[in-house]
């Protein structure tokens, strides 16, 4: 909540600095965009190809970054007490130079593990010091440098009971707890994600993830966030996404769309990226929608750099920039649903006066405000200078005070509204010495 109290407070800030020349919103990068909105908008990398445009882009459009595959535990351990740590080192070293938050992925994971892992024979102890010495090394050499740890990915089947991998087949539940508590040992101010696909609408696996999440913080286990992969289908966003994203904030855990990807069924036509641009936006809608949620991550920004195409055959174009690193209408979609709120147009009013009767001594006057804009006016003040010592000496429909010869009156709280087109009178009786000409300054200002 303070996060996008902040970011509000900011907003004026960030879009004076757009770019000058007829600059709208839209030409913000979407990382400027989101941050004015309270939250990341990040992307999958892969390391190898930062250099050139692809890297010009990553590194202005995107608040943070996720290595593809860079982290995983086959590319950091291939061979056993032996790391190479250089294209994750490579990730880490881009983000920084860019001002950009890591998402490491993926501590704990069935696949892309190295051989040896997946072809020992271990017993339940020794997996389970495998297994936390491998997060404690990895979680420990990039300790204060990453914002978002996956520190458990896909831990879960189908229908929502624990996935039957080399871990969960031999630990059970409890390496999960393992994992995070030695992420939390090994780097203290990462935030701890579980992270999962299929997980995105309320559905008998996104219910399996719930009650994980509910029974390891039941028993103190420190997970700080749930990671929802969205790898979704054109025109498929599930209605149930912003739902569930609420539903795991309110057990008190952050969320965050982690490897977003919309894909379709190749050639790509204008019908299909058109829809295509709606259902970014609607995903990025349901996270601006939820407090908790930290941020949305695109599963790399360019189609050229997309795992669509290898694993689903016949599909693809599911990224917002196409091949040759032109933004697609899913560009669009998403920096429009980013695009600063702006505040409803103020109410705009003006004030007439009219002494209604007077007598020697004494008067009363007749004050009406109207709503001369085409917004509601949320409360109105009214001053003025009494020109001849006229003093008020009860007021009504109206706080009056009054200052030698200015007077302030504002609503009270059954007035303060008053719709386009709308008016509203208060009144008061004045005392005068002499004549009683009418009041200078007279202004209306709306609020107050
Ligand atoms: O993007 C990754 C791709 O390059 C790899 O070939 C693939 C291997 O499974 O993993 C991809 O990333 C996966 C991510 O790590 C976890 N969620 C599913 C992603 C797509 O497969």
């Amino acid at each position: 909540m303070l996060r996008r109290l902040i970011a509000a407070a900011f907003l004026a800030a960030a879009l004076t600095t757009l770019p000058a020349t007829g600059a709208s919103a839209a030409d913000a990068p979407l990382r400027d965009l989101a941050d004015a909105r309270g939250i990341y908008l990040g992307t999958a990398v892969t390391g190898g190809r930062l250099t050139g445009g692809y890297a010009d882009v990553a590194g202005a459009q995107f608040g943070s970054v996720t290595p593809g595959n860079e982290m995983k535990w086959g590319s950091v351990e291939p061979t056993r007490g032996t790391f190479d740590w250089t294209g994750a080192d490579r990730v880490v070293a881009f983000a920084e130079a860019h001002g950009q938050r890591v998402r490491g992925h993926t501590l704990v994971w069935h696949s892309q593990l190295p051989s040896w892992v997946t072809d020992g024979t271990w017993t339940a102890d020794r997996l389970r010091t495998l297994l936390t010495d491998h997060v404690t090394a990895e979680a420990g050499r990039y300790k204060g440098r990453i914002d978002h740890w996956d520190v458990v990915n896909e831990p879960l089947a189908d229908d929502g009971t624990l996935r039957r991998s080399v871990f969960g087949a031999t630990l059970g539940e409890s390496y999960i707890a393992d994992a995070f508590r030695a992420a939390r040992a090994a780097d203290p101010a990462a935030r701890l994600y579980v992270n999962d696909y299929s997980t995105d609408a309320v559905g008998a696996k996104s219910d399996g993830m719930y009650a994980l999440v509910k029974r390891l913080l039941a028993q103190g286990v420190p997970v700080d966030g749930v990671g929802f992969q969205a790898h979704l289908v054109l025109g498929q966003v599930p209605a149930s996404l912003e739902t569930n994203l609420r539903r795991f904030a309110d057990l008190g855990v952050d969320v965050a769309i982690t490897e977003l990807d919309i894909r379709m069924t190749l050639p790509a036509t204008d019908a299909k990226l058109a829809r295509q641009k709606a259902d970014y936006a609607s995903v990025v809608r349901s996270c601006l929608a939820v407090t908790r949620c930290a941020g949305v991550t695109v599963w790399g920004f360019t189609d050229s750099d997309s795992w669509i195409p290898d694993f689903f055959p016949g599909q693809g174009a599911a990224t917002p920039y196409d091949e040759n690193l032109v933004p697609k209408p899913a560009y669009a979609g998403i920096a429009g649903t980013l695009a600063p709120v702006t505040p409803p147009a103020p109410g705009v009013c003006s004030v007439t006066y009219a002494v209604t009767s007077q007598w020697t001594g004494g008067f009363t006057a007749q004050v009406t405000v109207r709503n001369t804009g085409t917004a509601p006016l949320n409360g109105w003040t009214v001053r003025w200078t009494q020109p001849a010592g006229q003093r008020v000496t009860q007021a009504w429909n109206t706080a009056l005070t009054q200052t030698g010869a200015d007077v302030t009156a504002s609503h009270l709280a059954y007035n303060a509204t008053v719709p386009p087109g709308g008016s509203t009178a208060f009144g008061f009786n004045g005392v005068r010495s002499g004549g009683n000409p009418p009041p200078t300054a007279l202004t209306c200002t709306p609020g107050g």
